[in-house]
């Protein structure tokens, strides 16, 4: 059982005790290991105090952009900042652009962005930093992190790890899998798939994963080649889902196929629609995030960069894998997506 560790910021520490003090059995992965010793040079952001900070989400109508939302909002009131939020109605570089240009124009002192692309959002973004605004990401990344003041997301290579491990526990060690994920090019679910498939094969030799399938952003198209895939893999033994849309629609694809008692569903994100369905017995297990600290870590940073102050280049914030068991204990209550 990997050790739970104590994670640093001010925000995930106040959680981290809590967590502590439940006992709660939970997986957290360390943050502290991944944080970066090498702080943004003050030198490189802009030093302007900072009295207004704008978000922008991956796309609308998300629980888990939301929530960072929600942090963010939250923790900008705290500190007397103005914030505004937007997120673009699909989750992709062409809607997310003129979303980022119109919060360009208002010339927040800083941004906080999920970019929707790892390479396409780097061009916009460098503009917007040669504008004078501080950028940091929250959740996904870019390749080339040169413009960047600060990167707060998970691990989600060890969150896909993460989910391996709850994988084969829930079947035995030992079986057939495979991972649902989006068309490449999201550095979160990349990385998911990309530890997932590590995992399995430095751990669970006894486990075979089939190629990795993509249904791009669709519930239903997720649901369809999940039922599919069944069709010429009768003998498959668990499905692991790295977002809400296949989250939502492997359990549906699974039922449909009829092969619900013999197939576990392991999902990503504490959202309303997943709980339900691990409530309900639909999916086995969650692996979650912790965005409400992302988006509270994200205006600490601004603001403390708006002052000539370093931050961390690079944060991770926690992660656990969430069962009925432990849905409802105080350690697991931060990572369950909340809106406010
Ligand atoms: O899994 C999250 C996020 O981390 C990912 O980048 C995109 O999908 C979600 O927002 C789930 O809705």
């Amino acid at each position: 059982m990997p050790e739970i560790s104590a994670r640093s910021g001010r925000a995930s520490t106040r959680k981290t005790r809590a967590a502590f003090a439940a006992g709660a059995v939970v997986l957290m992965l360390a943050a502290s290991a991944c944080s970066s010793s090498s702080p943004a040079k003050a030198g490189a952001n802009s030093t302007k105090p900072v009295k207004s900070i704008a978000l922008i989400g991956g796309v609308k109508d998300s629980p888990f952009y939301a929530a960072i939302d929600c942090g963010a909002k939250t923790e900008a009131k705290k500190l007397s900042v103005k914030y505004s939020y937007s997120a673009p109605a699909t989750f992709d570089a062409a809607a997310q652009q003129p979303i980022l240009s119109s919060v360009v124009a208002q010339s927040p002192q800083a941004i906080l962005i999920a970019p929707t692309d790892k390479v396409a959002m780097f061009q916009p973004m460098h503009q917007a930093k040669a504008a004078g605004t501080n950028l940091l990401t929250v959740d996904t990344r870019l390749n080339d992190a040169s413009d960047l003041s600060s990167q707060i997301s998970s691990d989600n290579v060890a969150g896909g790890a993460l989910g391996a491990d709850t994988m084969a526990k829930l079947i035995g060690d030992k079986g057939k899998v495979v991972a649902m994920s989006e068309p490449p090019g999201s550095s979160t679910d990349d990385q998911r798939v990309e530890g997932f498939v590590k995992e399995m094969k430095a751990k669970h030799p006894n486990i075979t994963v089939l190629t990795t399938q993509y249904a791009d952003h669709s519930a239903q198209a997720t649901a369809s080649k999940v039922s599919s895939i069944l069709a010429a893999n009768p003998d498959l033994n668990g499905v692991f889902a790295v977002d809400n849309f296949t989250g939502d629609g492997a359990p549906i694809g699974v039922r449909n196929a009829n092969a619900r008692s013999r197939v576990k569903v392991v999902a990503f994100d504490a959202q309303p629609s997943q709980v339900q369905a691990l409530r309900s017995g639909d999916i086995d297990a969650i692996i979650s995030q912790n965005p409400y600290d992302m988006g509270v870590l994200g205006v600490d940073y601004a603001v403390q960069l708006g002052q000539g102050k370093t931050v961390p280049k690079d944060k991770i914030t926690g992660l656990v894998a969430v069962t009925k068991a432990n849905l409802d204990s105080a350690a697991v209550a931060p990572y369950v997506y909340k809106s406010c």
